[in-house]
């Protein structure tokens, strides 16, 4: 009696076990997530479900037309495509702006831009932002923070509807290497504290350049760096990296795969802030050690992008000098140095 009854129970188990298995394989298909690795370069592609709530993901890229992309008749451009550690290297004519616009868009992204403003600073602002007001994820929603120590000085530029700017109030610094050398530790702590909530990726710019052409959603990816324009041609013996064995910053003579410059880098806001926070860990112990690199935190940038490569590479064209000629290799300057009066500046 006892037995049979164990022999019942069990039974049940078993069949609401099996029950349960062939629920959850249908519910599986049905579920409006599906779980993507988060190491993918954009896992809200897709989890575009999320947004859609049962509407046909991806349908108005299926009405968009745009050429086949075919693997033999691929004209290669005079720059390289494409990293050892296969990230992509953006430059014209590499992607499609209007495709990628089809995909990025409706994901209803956030993107973020700090700049600096300190002292003298303040003279840059209004034409980087009326720039950037132009050029810069033209139809995204983009949150500017200004980090000065002299907010009044920020003038009042107008914005799109979809566009915010915060100004944040940092302390002056006295010596011009404490201004290059903070800005990683700036940028950290406002991650964590905030910024980490209110963008999904987020540029670090230098402030006395401008935007001359579009800036686009090519230039999203987990760790973004872009090629310096003073080194693009030389070899790596060449780079301006910190040499000395005593800094963290140091960098042989057999390593490095580009010089990047420190005047623009970004990401997914959780990845500029493991690199910002790397940056400034190892500035702080130079500092321990009286130290100052080469070239401030580029030095630094430089150094930890040799050992975390970045997932995209940006070509000159997103970090040029106003005080270059283009060369023929370089189609289109969207982001420059202005030609500036340096004396005046750091007098
Ligand atoms: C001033 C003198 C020497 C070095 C830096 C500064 C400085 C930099 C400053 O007084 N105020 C300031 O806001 N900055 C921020 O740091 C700006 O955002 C600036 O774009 C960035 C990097 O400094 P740059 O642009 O003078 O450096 P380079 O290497 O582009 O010439
Ligand atoms: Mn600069």
């Amino acid at each position: 009696m006892r037995c049979g009854r164990l022999g019942l129970g069990l039974g049940f188990c078993l069949l609401a076990g099996v029950g349960l298995c062939i629920l959850w394989m249908y519910v599986e298909n049905l579920l409006p997530v599906s779980y993507v690795p988060y190491y993918l370069p954009c896992p809200e592609i897709f989890n575009m479900k999320l947004q859609y709530k049962g509407e046909k993901p991806f349908q108005s890229l299926a009405q968009s037309q745009y050429p086949q992309p075919k693997l033999l008749e691929q004209r290669p451009t005079e720059l390289l495509t494409l990293t050892p550690w296969l990230a992509p290297i953006v430059s014209e004519g590499t992607f499609n702006p209007e495709l990628l616009q089809h995909m990025y868009q409706p994901l209803n992204l956030t993107i973020g831009l700090t700049v600096f403003a300190v002292g003298k600073y303040t003279c840059f602002v209004q034409r980087f932002l009326e720039s950037a007001e132009e050029f810069f994820m033209q139809g995204y929603q983009v949150h500017y923070y200004i980090f000065t120590d002299n907010p009044v000085a920020i003038p009042h530029v107008p914005l799109s509807p979809s566009r915010l700017l915060s100004i944040i109030p940092i302390q002056g610094y006295s010596h011009w290497e404490e201004i290059s050398t903070r800005r990683m530790e700036t940028i950290s702590q406002h991650i964590a504290t905030r910024a980490h909530r209110e963008v999904d990726y987020l540029f670090c710019l230098d402030v006395d350049m401008v935007f001359r052409n579009p800036w686009g959603a090519e230039t999203l990816g987990d760790l973004v760096a872009a090629i310096h324009p003073g080194y693009y041609a030389v070899s790596r013996q060449q780079f301006p990296y910190e040499r000395r064995h005593v800094s963290t910053a140091f960098v042989a003579d057999s390593e490095g795969d580009f010089y990047y410059g420190g005047a623009v880098f970004g990401g997914r806001v959780a990845s500029v802030y493991e690199f910002t926070r790397g940056c400034h860990m190892a500035i702080l112990a130079d500092k321990a050690n009286g130290i100052m690199a080469a070239w401030q935190e580029e030095s630094h940038l430089n150094r930890r992008f040799i050992s975390h490569k970045p997932s995209k590479v940006l070509s000159p064209e997103y970090i040029w000098d106003d005080k270059k000629p283009q060369p023929p290799s370089l189609k289109l300057i969207r982001f420059s140095t202005l030609d500036k009066d340096t004396y005046w500046l750091r007098s």
